[in-house]
Parts: C-alpha cells; structure tokens; sequence
C-alpha cells in the first residue's frame, strides 16, 4: 500500500488535484471524502482484478449468496481497517487538517436492506473474503434503500432514501456483463419430427439487468470479492420500437418508468394486489440476472455440465430469492438441453437455503395466477416439480392425503416458497440452535421427518472487524495491549480476557473507555437532538426494527411504571438510567406506528418533569441505521434483547452488544440462550417465559391478559393510563390501540404476562450496576465469550458443512 504517510499525503493531495480539480487548502470534506475513497477504490482494484484472475484460472468452487438485502452501511472506514492503512491515513489527513471520522461521516450509508437479515448478509460478505473464500453477493441496486425516517409530532414520517444523489463512489457499472430478464407472455410446446418435446417462449417483455460491482477486500489479504447489484433498465432497441409502434412519447415514459420500478424501491408497499406482483417481480429479476451470471461464468470454464456443483454454490437468503431454482432448471433444460433428472440432480446439489423467521405473516406464498401470468414458464416448472415431490411422497406415505396436502409446493391455489426451497435444495438451516430445533420440531417438522439429513444449525455471527476493530476502537487498543492482537484474526481468543477477571486496573480501564464512549454518544445526543444526558446513568438501548414480538411496549410500559413511581414519592432513591430507543416501523404497520409515538410520548412527558428528570430520561434517536448502531452500541451498558420467546429467529444486535460489553437484559430466545450458556447465569439478565410456555399457551388458548390487569395494580395503573387522562395520553384516544391489543385482542406476544419478571429483573440491574467493580468484569466476561459470534466463525461452518469450498491461498 503506502509504505509511510507522507507517501499518502502525496498521492492524497496528487488525488485531490486530478479528481475534483482542487488544492489541499481549497477541498471541502466532501471532496477530501470523495478523493480518499478514489484512492482507496484503486488500492482495492488492483487486488480486485487478480482475485478475479486467480478464481478463473484455479477453477474455485464460488459461493453466490442471493439476498434481497445488503444492509452495507459506510464502507470507507471499514475498507481502510481492512487494508491495514487506517491509522497511516489518520495521521496523514491529520498533518492535512484533516479529521477522518468526518471524512467518514460524509458517505451516505447504503441502507439497502430491513434490518438483521440484510445486515447478515452484509457481515457474511466481509467474513468471506476475509477468510479468502470465493463467496460473492448478489442483489438489487434499489435507487432509494431503507426509508429515512423524522419524527414529526412525536410521529413516524417515511421520506425517500436518495442515497444515489451523491453517488456512490464504491461501485463499477458493467454494461458489458447485462443480461436480459424476461416476463409474462406464453409459452408453447413444440414436438419436432427429429428432437424431444421443448418449449418456446414468445411474446414476452424484456428487461435488462445492468450490474453495479462493488468490491469486498478482506481484512489483511490480498482477496478482493464482489457485490454484485442489478440494475433493471429498458433495452433500447426494444423500447424505440415501442415508442415508433405507439408514436406516444407519454406512454414510452411510462413504459420506462414501469421497467425501472424494478429497482426502484427495496420492499415496496405489498399490501396492494399491485405492490405485491412489483415484488415478485423483483425477486425473479435478481434470481434470473443472477443465475444466467453464475451460468456464464461456469461456460467460462469448458467443463462439462456434471461439474456444475463442484464449481458453484447458490445460496438462498430467506425464500425470496427461492425461484433460483426453477430458473436454474429452466436454464439448464431449455437452453442447455439437459434432461430433467439430470437438471434437477445439478439443481438440488447447488442450491442451499436458509430460513430467517417462523412467523407465519412472512412466510411467502405467492399466488398461481399470479405466477402463471407474469412467469408462465416458471410456473410450469414449478408445477412439475411439486407433480414429481407429491408423487414421490405418494410412494412413502400412500394414502396420506393430510400430509401430502400439507407438504405440497403448490395448494390453496398458491405456491409455497419455503416449501420450494426445501425441496429444490440439498441444506436447510436456521439461523441459532433454538430456531432450529422449532423449525425441526414444530413449523418444519413434516419436511424434516422426510429429508432429515437436509436440516442443520448456523448460528448467526457479526463482523467483529466493523463491531468491534472499527466502532469501538479504544476497545481494540486495550484488548489488544492485554493479549496481543492474535484475536483480531483469530476472534475466539478474545478468551483469553478471562485471565484479566482479577485485573482491577485493566477492569478500570475498561470502565473508562465505556464512559468515553458515553461521553461521545453524550455530546452528539446534545448537538444533534438537544437533549442533555447524564454520562453517569445507565445506557439501556433498545434499538431494532419496530415490531409486535421484539416488544419495545414492555420497555416503554416500564419507563410509565418508573414514572409513575418517582412521580408518588419524589425522594425515591433509584439508579439514574436513560434508555435509549431506535426503531423504524414498516409504513403500513399501523401499531408498530403507535408504539414510536408512544415512546415519544413518554420521552416528552419524562424529560420534562422537574420531579423524574435526573432520574431516567428517554431518547428516541431518529433514522436508525447501520451508522447510529455502530455509534450507540460502543456506549451502551445494558442491551434490550426482550422478544417473545420463540419469536426471535436469532437476533444479532445481541452480539454486537455483547462484545462491546453491554449486559443483555433478554429473554430465552433466539441466539440469546446461546449467549447465556456462554457467560453463565451471572453474566446476563434472563427474565420471562421459555418457548415451550409460550408455545403452549398458543396451542391451548387459556391466556388471560385481562387476568393480569386484574391482579396487578402496576400494570392497571400504567394501562389506563394509555386511555383515561393522563400525562401521556393527554385526554387523548391516541393510543386506544395500544389499549386494545394488550386487553381486548388477549396481547398476543405476551406483554402483560412478562411484565412483572421484567420489572423484577431491571431491579436486579440497578441493584447490580452499583458495584461497579463486579459490573466490569460481568462486562469483560460477556466480552472474553464474544468471539464464538464472529461471523467468521459462522462463515466458516456455511463454507464447511454446506458449500464445501476450502480457503484459496491467494498468489502473492
Ligand atoms: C418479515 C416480515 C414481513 C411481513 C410482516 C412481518 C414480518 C416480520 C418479520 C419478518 C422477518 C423476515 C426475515 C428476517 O429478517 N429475519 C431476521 O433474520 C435475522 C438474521 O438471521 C435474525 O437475526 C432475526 O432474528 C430475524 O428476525
């Protein structure tokens, strides 16, 4: 790279001149910004350019990881860490008058994803080109990402994310490597006298599918992977001939406009008939453009067809790139003349599919007319291989028509994704030991008596190298100055902490750095939202997506009881604590919308009240994103993992949390059992229901919400307070909802019922956040036990058990 900063400060300035036309003196961070990013870029592409080389002349086994969702965040400062030149740029921008973590702050986070399915995603990427594994992304170039959200009123408001306004410097256009997607039309069935039977596809419409490449450098090695997003636009020819048919310049924009809806939003609104075909359209765009890639670049390699799965692994995030694999037979029978059996052998052996979630609202079922109509000859595929699966169960189970019915791909006049994906796949695998078993147990278990031998566990995993190394970097220094940096390649020896356990000055350290952090989070807090928080109190974050299970409303019902408590004794003697709340709620879930403007209701009501103020104060931070994550989580001490047991798939903001050292407050959910049986009962605070009560208690109806109401005078008095006159609802009937879904719709996650062994637990805390001594080393023990959730470890199990491809030494 650079052998010394001068030698960066020269090429830096020397950038600056070339690129944006100015001196040192004259750039504005933007273009300081936009020329450190050129030259990072070009770093990178020499690599980039050999990785490449290097896969196609040793023929590696590739893994292509299919996802609607990269939740990327900023790559800037994460692109340095990795190529090792982080500190030497520090220094030389600094010698420049030049701050680095504001150059940083410049980019715009790509916010192409929800939340932790596309932030995985986004982790796997940086995991596998740093374990030198040939593992690349495929997804969707969306103009605008993850909407930004204001608060207005106290009330959520969605405005477009333009993120590409101000380009982004990281991608490559390669018009050369487009493919051509095709929808709706009909298909034939054409018997020639000489060959089989095929089939023609005609009077379609044709879309091209641009990519947009962004390079994935490893962390200190020279592999250079690929993102590659796609881009839907018209094919010109095409649409000049449309425009000359129609003579209409009117309704030739509109045909463009249609066509590049495609990529235009990430999730668009699905609860219309017409949102829903857009997403499906979007999901056959990624597995088509990205399919014909992966076949394009096998025929690069003149090897028979039968290699196929010793060359590529297609990887299936969720179900929703799940028509990978009646593409993938598409492809091979009718383009390449393979036969069906052959085709499917090929298919079965290269696909492998993970599930996310086992509520039933997101598992994907789309309906047949809609798939005949807009895929007719997907469709078809798809019924021949729900045909051929019903036939095979038929010979197993003869006679039972209950199980056949209940396992089929196609029923109730709607096709099953996950049901496809199980079946057209040779690995299915949940995303922490507790999610897979209910999947092997309960949601799945009619598939898994049948294909046993697909299902297996992979416990989700973060990058420690951007949670850790790049968010919390005074954290880095000290774990590194106690036990050398070998954790840095090798996470799981963060263990070796656990010899510091005794080590007051270092626990004291520890202590330090967390209230700098503080202090950091402290200051922006203040510039940015005008509220002063004591760095003194507790930080206990809650911050996810907003959703029924994850429960933020028994957060928020416990900062009223709080209230409601120091507001009836004003003396009380409590732990000063602020809790902090980041969530975006999906514009059309009109509760999830209720509970923000509750939290900010209470946020409002508590920071202006003389008697509750120093005591606990509520921040509700705006537009949460990869970027405010990376800011908070440094400074948090205690960390919100409360879902509903059984509802969580894994969570992984768990582990971002807990290798910062934040003490999770969390139920028996998810991956947060795993982190319990890691640090032991005194390291974390477990509170609640276990999966198998909550699941019971669905199974046989007799919870009683109203019972608890009853019973609890805290839970009465809060709850009426959300409807009769009240500091927080004002007289007001904005949070009747809130009301009735907690007693009238019998609280379907449970809230009422954890409620109280929820207040008990964050006594414990209070209590326990007192002796700070014994906090430190509960917060270095969750730390020491954090490097079993490095992605890299997650990765490496994918790579092993499923994708069988092994490290590529990459040529110096
Ligand atoms: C999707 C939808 C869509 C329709 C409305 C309700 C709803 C609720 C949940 C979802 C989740 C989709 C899949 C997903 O994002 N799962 C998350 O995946 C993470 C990475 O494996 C995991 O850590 C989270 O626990 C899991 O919720």
């Amino acid at each position: 790279m650079f052998s010394d900063k001068e030698e960066f400060k020269e090429a830096f300035k020397a950038k600056l001149e070339t690129k944006l036309g100015k001196k040192a003196e004259e750039a504005t961070e933007r273009d300081a910004y936009k020329a450190l990013g050129a030259l990072v870029q070009e770093r990178i592409s020499r690599n980039w350019v050999k990785t490449n080389q290097d896969y196609r002349t040793n023929k590696n086994k590739q893994v292509y990881y299919f996802s609607m969702e990269f939740l990327m965040g900023r790559l800037l400062g994460n692109n340095l860490l990795n190529l090792k030149m982080l500190s030497l740029v520090e220094e030389g921008l600094d010698d420049l008058g030049l701050n680095l973590t504001s150059l940083e702050e410049k980019e715009h986070d790509a916010g192409l994803g929800n939340g932790g399915l596309g932030r995985l995603a986004a982790c796997f990427l940086d995991s596998l080109a740093s374990l030198e594994l040939a593992g690349h992304g495929y997804g969707i170039r969306y103009r605008y990402g993850m909407f930004e959200q204001h608060i207005i009123d106290g009330q959520q408001v969605e405005l477009p994310d333009h993120w590409l306004s101000q380009d982004f410097i990281w991608e490559v256009r390669r018009p050369e490597e487009a493919v051509e997607v095709r929808f709706g039309g009909n298909v034939e069935a054409v018997k020639n006298e000489s060959g089989p039977l095929h089939f023609e596809y005609k009077n379609y419409e044709q879309v091209q599918a641009v990519p947009y490449d962004v390079p994935i450098a490893g962390y200190n090695n020279d592999t250079v992977n690929t993102l590659r997003l796609w881009s839907a636009e018209p094919i010109v020819e095409n649409t000049l001939r449309k425009a000359e048919i129609e003579n209409n310049s009117a309704s030739f924009l509109d045909y463009k406009r249609e066509l590049e809806s495609i990529s235009s939003f990430l999730y668009p609104d699905d609860s219309t008939d017409e949102g829903k075909r857009l997403r499906l359209k979007q999901e056959y765009f990624l597995v088509s453009a990205g399919v014909q890639s992966v076949i394009r670049s096998f025929e690069r390699l003149d090897l028979p067809w039968t290699s196929f799965p010793d060359k590529a692994a297609l990887h299936i995030n969720d179900t929703h790139p799940a028509l990978v694999i009646p593409e993938l037979m598409r492809i091979l029978m009718d383009e390449k003349g393979l036969g069906w059996e052959e085709a499917w052998d090929l298919t079965q052996s290269s696909v492998s599919y993970t599930n996310h979630t086992t509520l039933s609202e997101a598992l994907e079922a789309w309906p047949v007319d809609m798939v005949r109509s807009l895929l007719p000859r997907i469709f078809m595929i798809i019924d021949e291989i729900n045909e051929r699966f019903c036939q095979d169960l038929w010979r197993t189970y003869p006679g039972d028509f209950d199980r056949i019915a209940d396992l089929a791909i196609v029923a109730d006049g709607q096709v099953k994704m996950a049901h496809l994906s199980i079946v057209g796949s040779h690995s299915v695998n949940g995303v922490a030991k507790l999610h897979t078993e209910i999947l092997k147990k309960r949601e799945m278990k009619r598939f898994y008596d049948t294909f046993p031998e697909r299902f297996n566990n992979k416990t989700n995993g973060i990058t420690h190298r951007r949670w850790l190394m790049h968010a919390n970097k005074p954290l880095s220094s000290a774990i590194t100055e106690a036990i050398g940096d070998s954790w840095m390649e090798q996470p799981k020896r963060l263990e070796d902490l656990l010899n510091k356990q005794e080590d007051h000055p270092f626990l004291d350290r520890l202590h330090d750095i967390k209230q700098e952090n503080k202090q950091k989070l402290v200051d922006w807090v203040q510039e940015t939202q005008g509220i002063a928080v004591d760095p003194a109190s507790i930080f206990d974050v809650h911050i996810k997506r907003l959703h029924g299970y994850k429960r933020q409303l028994l957060n928020a019902l416990h900062i009223m009881h709080l209230y409601n408590e120091i507001k009836s004794d004003p003396t009380l003697d409590i732990v000063p604590r602020t809790f902090f709340f980041g969530a975006k709620a999906a514009s059309s879930y009109h509760f999830a919308k209720k509970v923000i403007q509750l939290i900010n209701r209470i946020a409002h009501v508590v920071n202006n009240d003389r008697d509750v103020k120093d005591k606990i104060k509520v921040v509700f931070l705006p537009n949460y994103s990869v970027s405010i994550a990376e800011r908070v989580i440094p400074a948090s001490n205690v960390s919100e993992q409360i879902s509903t047991a059984s509802k969580e798939a894994s969570g992984t903001g768990n582990m971002k949390f807990m290798m910062n050292g934040a003490l999770t407050v969390g139920t028996m959910d998810g991956a947060n059992v795993e982190i319990h049986d890691l640090v032991g009962d005194d390291n974390i605070y477990t509170f609640g229901m276990s999966s198998e009560e909550v699941l019971e208690y669905y199974r046989n109806g007799s919870y009683s919400s109203r019972e608890i109401y009853e019973n609890d005078s805290r839970v009465r008095h809060t709850l009426d307070q959300l409807v009769h006159y009240s500091p927080f609802s004002k007289g007001e009937t904005d949070f009747q909802e809130i009301y009735d879904a907690l007693l009238t719709y019998n609280d379907e996650f449970f809230v009422l019922k954890d409620f109280a062994s929820y207040l008990f637990t964050q006594q414990k805390v209070s209590r326990d956040y007192l002796n700070q001594r014994e906090w430190n080393k509960k917060s270095l023990i969750n730390i020491a036990k954090s490097g079993k959730f490095s992605s890299d470890r997650t990765i490496q199990e994918y790579a092993t058990d499923i994708w069988q491809i092994q490290r590529t030494r990459m040529l110096k």
